[in-house]
This record gives C-alpha cells, structure tokens and sequence, in this order.
C-alpha cells in the first residue's frame, strides 16, 4: 500500500498506481506567477512525420548537476534548481520519503497549449517511476489511456493540486492535456522525478 493515500484529502484514480490530493497546496495562488517569472523557459522543435513543429507549451529540464533527460528528441542539460522550485522538491521529499532529484517544467500559455499522449518511460528514470505532478494556475483536463483495454480516465488537474504517478502506471497507462480552446488563462505544471544519471559506454 502506498503511503501517499494515507493523505487525509487523497483520492484514488487507479488502484497502487495513481492518486489525486487537491488542495494539496494551501497557498497555491502565490506560485503560479513566481514560477513563471523564475524559471528559464524554452520552445521545443518536435519532427513529425519528418516535419518540424514548436512545440505547443514552454518547457524547462532543472535538475542536480549532471542530470540529463531526452526529450522533444533533444537530449537536455540541467538548468539549476529556482529558490521556489527547490522549497517544493524539499517539501515533498520530506512529506514523502521520496529522493526528488529533477523536475520538468512545462507552461501552458492557455488552452491552445498541449501534451500529446505519452507515457514517462524513458530508460533514465528507471523501472516504475513515481512522478509528483503539480499544476497552478488554470485548471486543465488531464486523460489517463490504457496501453491495453483503451480505458479512457478523464480528470480535471486543480490549481494547487498534487497527482502522484506510481508502480506500473507508465508501463500500463499513457496521459495526455489535450488541447481546450475554451481555457483562456495559462498554467504552469512541474513533473518531480527521481532520474538516475546516464552512464557513457566508455564509463562501462
Ligand atoms: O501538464 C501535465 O499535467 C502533464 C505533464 C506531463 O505529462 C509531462 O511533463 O510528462
């Protein structure tokens, strides 16, 4: 059993795999702004089929010195931790037990923004990652896919709330925010992983 449903406000999405707290930040209306302001953002490219596109959010890769991570085919050195970004990490590797050592940082400018479907599987984050997903700012659909019965999970991703990704739910479940023309304000989400360092082939 996981300790994050013991939080008195925690919701279960998917049994030892996912789990909504909302609320989880008291205070979040301070933190949208601030980690806008603070952090360093830039435009991914993505190659469609072999067609070049920005992609539809900013995004930042902030990590412990050395912490690289693919993405947007590009492979991403670490920007250092913000005085903001850094206080959240602490909090929820205290909270938690967790060793929080990275974090992905994507700003959706409103609803024309986006994040297709993936899964967080990427080899440097190891055999079933537990992802904190944090989201201030405009609240936005997130959807849960199953990789095998299709299942479809829709959920709506608060301001000051906390999804906590774990066990096999990478293997099993791809997410995606689609796009919601509807939505006019911007939000500011930031992914905390544990991800482990790549060893070069010529370090064996
Ligand atoms: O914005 C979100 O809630 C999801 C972010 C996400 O899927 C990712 O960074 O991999």
């Amino acid at each position: 059993m996981s300790i994050f449903v013991d939080h008195p406000n925690a919701q279960t999405i998917i049994p030892n795999q996912v789990v909504y707290i909302p609320d989880y930040f008291s205070n979040a209306c301070e933190f949208k702004d601030l980690l806008a302001s603070e952090i360093t953002w830039s435009q991914g490219r993505v190659k469609i089929f072999g067609k070049e596109h920005a992609t539809p959010r900013l995004q930042s890769w902030v990590a412990d010195e050395g912490i690289t991570y693919k993405y947007s085919g590009k492979t991403n050195h670490p920007l250092p931790w913000t005085a903001t970004l850094e206080k959240l990490r602490n909090q929820l590797n205290k909270s938690f037990n967790l060793e929080l050592n990275s974090a992905l940082c994507n700003w959706y400018r409103n609803g024309e923004d986006s994040n297709g479907w993936h899964s967080d599987n990427e080899p440097e984050l190891g055999q079933n990652p537990t992802i904190l997903s944090l989201s201030f700012g405009a609240t936005r659909k997130f959807q849960l896919k199953n990789r095998e019965t299709g299942e479809l999970i829709n959920l709506s991703l608060e301001e000051g709330s906390l999804l906590i990704m774990f066990g096999e739910s990478q293997k099993q479940w791809k997410h995606q925010i689609p796009k919601q023309r509807r939505v006019l304000d911007d939000r500011v989400n930031i992914t905390l992983r544990k991800t482990f360092k790549k060893i070069s082939k010529s370090q064996s």
